[in-house]
């Protein structure tokens, strides 16, 4: 797995090929909170491709509710491939503990599924910078189930939040989809 040191991504091409697009910024302020905003990549033991089975994004589901009910977050986006996730949180000000919420989230998927060990023990944490940052963070888990083969466009991918922001007007439906020109410069992104 690469480190973010490795990336190179093109800061311009994401932006302007952004949803609002034409010219908008995109209002990435109004979601982040004075907590940190982190990215997450959390991959299953042996890579076996279990998460997208219609039990396990249930129980996925429930995990984070309940999680969220004590431990309260934000999840700023999120996708789910067979056998790993990314997603992205803003924690409340003032609390960086999301090993804890991890633990918890892991370990109800492990104590309510049926499978031994589910989980690698490590997951992968990056610290959010800035808007930029958070912009190509938000592309690359949108973008993820393309770049992984799964789906020529983001939209065609079900275990994502990026339906709930093309409700919201900040993506278009075709974002993202392969035709679109800039596609190369996120995937060159070896994060997973
Ligand atoms: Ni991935």
């Amino acid at each position: 797995m690469c480190r973010l040191s490795c990336l190179k991504p093109t800061y311009d091409g994401v932006l302007k090929a952004s949803p609002c697009g034409k010219g908008k910024p995109m209002r990435y302020r109004r979601v982040r909170q004075n907590g940190g905003t982190y990215f997450f990549t959390v991959v299953t033991n042996k890579r076996k491709k279990i998460l997208c089975e219609k039990s396990s994004v249930d129980l996925l589901r429930d995990a984070f509710r309940i999680v969220k009910d004590k431990h309260p977050f934000t999840i700023d986006a999120m996708v789910v491939l067979p056998d790993h996730l990314h997603c992205m949180w803003t924690l409340p000000e003032n609390d960086d503990d999301y090993p804890v919420r991890w633990r918890l989230i892991k370990s109800y998927f492990t104590r309510n599924g049926t499978w031994d060990s589910p989980w690698q023990n490590r997951f992968w944490e990056h610290v959010i910078r800035d808007d930029k940052d958070y912009a190509n963070h938000m592309a690359y888990i949108h973008i993820n189930p393309v770049k992984h083969g799964h789906v020529p466009a983001p939209v065609e991918w079900e275990h994502s939040s990026f339906h709930r922001y093309v409700k919201m007007g900040w993506f278009d439906t075709d974002w993202g989809s392969k035709r679109i020109f800039w596609m190369d410069d996120i995937m060159t992104w070896d994060l997973d």
